[in-house]
Parts: structure tokens; sequence; C-alpha cells
């Protein structure tokens, strides 16, 4: 590629906006003086044609061989659409919903014929960390395709090339955040100041050096993965976490019960049987038709006895001011008797305002929801991860999610999960069944919460241990993958 029409690109970039210089607050929570907004360039049909055809030809240049093409959902959706349509290749297109979608899987991860084996190329504007391509790397790869080379307009040389090329996949840039920098300067659009404070940036914010730091090679899938008792111990682990990691390891059970029954003599008759295999109840208080305060107390020496903590799972999702009076008040008095609680992020962060006022001085705890299990839950994509950063902010009351798999890296947070049953499957109301192995091994969660796998057994201590065994095997198998 010549220099020229590099340089010609550049500025037709900053003549659009697809590349500004201020102050920007990222996803990732840094502040950055430059900010590039690709999705720009859709309006811009000419630019599109001449950005396809350089990545096509950055590629070609570097002599990659492919049989398809698949862009980065989403702003690299039409560019790979129009490499494909002019250099008539196949395309691959990844849903990126249908990957987010809460617990189970029930559309297609991947629109297009797939032939396993076949080369695909991976398209992308923008790479960073390059967890984005390699999230859709890894997609294409558990459906057998191969993935060696991605390419990329923009490269902020933030540690991408490094984390991708350390997962066997080599990234071509067609422009480095240097040489942007370089003609931006060159062309009087920038001045000094602005050079050097935005390489200054690049350069003390390297994915890549942050990641090798804290001992992982890429984000997500390859960081050491912990024992249970390993994360108890970590400084930043909320002491309740600490308290549960550690029943785990001592009980070796990763089972939470949610005891979903309507009187309460049934459920102290499972808290009684099925206690000592359990970390966690889960109760659903106000579905029992004669709750008093004796159940509450009973319940509580019944958890001191048998070592588990008890959840209600009372999914608050107000004002700050009305969930402080929910959890503290009212018949059921939820906060003098259960260790822990879950909250919908949908009202922001007051709703743990609220809760924390009267959770934080007991030392309880909080899970957020981040994914639900029903079918069609709007709990996905953006939301699931603005409830991972809602968590990371107020990590001294959330202590973990309620989710279908493991969705932040940091080891003090736990991660829970329901609909989890042996036979997978639904319930014909929309809940969504699967595996402990599945939910454990495959989605990295750790704890799996069941309830009509077990109380709909004849024998719900033998049902309750099958799972305690699943959930435990599980767990251990993951470790064992991971060393
Ligand atoms: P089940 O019988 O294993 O389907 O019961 C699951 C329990 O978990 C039940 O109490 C639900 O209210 C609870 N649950 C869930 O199923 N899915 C979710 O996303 C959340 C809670 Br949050």
């Amino acid at each position: 590629m010549d220099d020229t029409s590099l340089n010609s690109l550049i500025l037709k970039l900053h003549d659009i906006q697809a590349v500004k210089f201020g102050t920007f607050k990222l996803k990732s929570g840094l502040t950055s003086p430059i900010y590039f907004d690709l999705r720009v360039i859709v309006s811009h049909p000419a630019l599109m044609n001449e950005v396809a055809n350089l990545l096509h030809k950055r590629a070609e240049d570097a002599g990659v061989e492919f049989d398809s093409v698949c862009g980065v959902p989403y702003t690299a959706l039409p560019l790979a659409t129009i490499i494909c349509s002019t250099k008539q290749y196949p395309m691959l297109i990844r849903r990126k919903e249908a990957k987010d979608y809460g617990i189970i899987r029930t559309k297609r991860l991947i629109e297009g014929t797939i032939h396993p084996g076949d080369k695909c190329l991976i398209v992308e504007d923008v790479v960073t960390s390059g967890s984005s391509v390699l999230e859709t790397a890894e997609v294409l790869e558990n459906e057998g395709l191969k993935i060696t080379d991605a390419v990329v307009l923009m490269d902020r040389e933030q540690g991408g090339s490094a984390m991708l090329a350390d997962r066997g996949i080599t990234l071509h840039s067609v422009i480095s955040v240097s040489r942007l920098l370089d003609v931006l300067l060159k062309a009087g659009r920038i001045d000094t100041a602005t050079f050097e404070n935005v390489e200054r940036f690049v350069q003390e914010n390297n994915t890549y050096v942050s990641a090798k730091k804290n001992g992982c090679s890429a984000p997500k899938k390859s960081c050491k993965e912990l024992s249970y008792g390993a994360r108890a111990g970590l400084s930043d682990t909320h002491p309740l976490a600490a308290r549960l990691l550690k029943i785990m390891e001592e009980k070796k059970s990763n089972l939470c019960v949610s005891a979903d029954v309507t009187c309460s003599e049934e459920l102290m008759e499972i808290a009684v049987t099925l206690g000592p295999l359990i970390c966690v109840l889960k109760t659903h208080v106000d579905i029992l038709q004669d709750f008093t305060s004796d159940v509450a107390s009973n319940l509580k020496e019944l958890a001191t006895k048998h070592n588990f903590l008890i959840f209600e799972d009372r999914k608050f999702a107000d004002i700050g001011n009305t969930v402080k009076h929910q959890y503290e008040g009212g018949l059921y008095r939820i906060s003098s008797w259960a260790h822990i609680i879950n909250a919908h992020a949908l009202p922001g962060p007051g709703v743990l305002q609220g809760l924390g006022a009267v959770g934080k001085p007991l030392g309880h705890g909080c899970l957020l929801i981040a994914q639900m299990s029903s079918q069609g839950s709007l709990a996905t994509g953006d939301y699931t991860q603005a409830v991972v950063k809602m968590a990371e902010d107020h990590s001294d009351f959330v202590f973990g999610f309620i989710s279908g798999s493991k969705i932040s890296d940091k080891p003090g947070l736990v991660h829970m999960t329901p609909g989890v049953q042996m036979q997978t499957g639904g319930d014909g109301l929309g809940q969504q069944y699967s595996s402990p192995e599945d939910v454990i091994c495959t989605k990295g969660s750790d704890i799996i919460i069941v309830g009509r796998g077990i109380l709909a057994s004849p024998d719900r201590l033998r049902a309750a241990e099958e799972y305690r065994t699943a959930g435990w095997e599980s767990y251990l198998k993951r470790l064992s993958q991971a060393s």
C-alpha cells in the first residue's frame, strides 16, 4: 500500500471525525486523549469502499490465505460485506446477541454455511486489547473453523497484536496509531502537545503488559484458574465471598438448593436433610403461606449447624429508599436472617446504596443479576457488561453475580447460575436448563442453583448428592484442564 493513499485515508478519517482528540471515557474506565468512532464511515460510501479495499489488500499483501471472511460485530460487518461482495468470498456473520443470550443458547451463533476446517479471516475496525477479535475467533473455532489471521483498519498499539499472537492469531493492520499521529501532526491537524499526550497514553496503557503483570496472557480465558480456597484468601475478596468459598472448599460442594416450597415445615425439612450437602440454601420467603419470625430463626440455626449460607432470592429492583425498607422491614425482615440477597441493576447504583446501608454493617452481601436463565431475557450484551462494571464499582457490598457463565475475571467475585438440571430443556414457562458440567466446566460459573431438579425427586437427599457430586467433579475437571 503506497504512502500517499494511506496518508490521504488518514486525513479523510479525520475529516469525518472517525478519529477525535479530547478527553474520552473508555468502556474500560480509562480516560483516553484519543477516540476512534469508525461507525461514522457508513455515511460515506466511497470511503467505505476504500477502507474495505485496503483491508483486503493488507491481507493479500501479507500473503494470507483464507476461505471465508467474518467481521467482528457490528462496525466491521459492512466492511466484511463489501470485501466478500467485491472479492467473491463467502461471508460468515457472528450473531452477537446469541452469544450473549442468557444461559442457554437457542439461536445459531454463526450465520452462513460453515465448512469445518476452513480458514476464516477476521475483519475488525479498531483493535485495542484484541479481546473482541479473540471472542469472535473463539466462536468461529468452536464451530470448527481455523483462525490464523485478522485484519484491522486501526491498531491502537496497546497490546492487541501481542495478545492475539499469544493465541496464534496474526494481526495485520492498515493504520497504526503512531502512523496516524505522524500524518496528522505533519498536516497541521494536531499540535505537538496532543501528539505527545496521545503517544504517552498509548505507551502507558498497554493491556498486554498489564495482563502479563497480573499473570494472564490474554483476557478472560487464559487467566490462571484458582481454586475456591485460594480465591477465599485473596486480599480483595469480600469477606462474605471468602466465607462462602471456604465453605465450598470444606464441604466439597458448589451446590445451592433452591427451596421453592410454600410451607415452612417443608422448608425446614429441606434445610435439615440437605443442609450437610450444600453451600447455600436459596429461599423465596414470599411464597411461604405460613411465614413467622420463628421460620427465620430456625433457618439461621440450621445454617450455623450445617455450615451453609442463606440466600433470599428477592431480586430487589426499586429506588434506594424503597429497597432499604423492603430489605430491612415488612413482614419478613430479610436483613435479619439472609446472608445473601440479590438485586437487579436496572434502577442504577441507588439500589445498592439503599441495600448497602442496611446490609453492609451486618456483613451481608449482594449478588447482581447480570443474566437470567429465562427464555427471551433482556439481560444480555451491553446490559450484562454494565452490570459487571456496577458490581466491580461496588465491591464493598456486591460479591458476585447471578449469571449463566463467568462474566468477570476478578477472582474474588462469585458466579451463581440458576436453571440447572441433569436433563437439559425447559419447564414450559420459560425456564431453560443447562447441565452442571456445562455451567461449571464449560461456562466457568462457580455455583449451581438447583430447585426442581432436586425437589421433584422422590428421594431428595439422593438427588442432592448427585447434583453435589456432578457440580464438584465439574469444578475439579475445570481446575485440571487449566493446569
Ligand atoms: P428450578 O426449579 O431449578 O427451575 O428453580 C430455579 C430457581 O432459581 C427459582 O427459584 C427461580 O426463581 C430462580 N432463578 C432462576 O431460575 N433464574 C434466574 O435467572 C434467576 C433466579 Br435471577
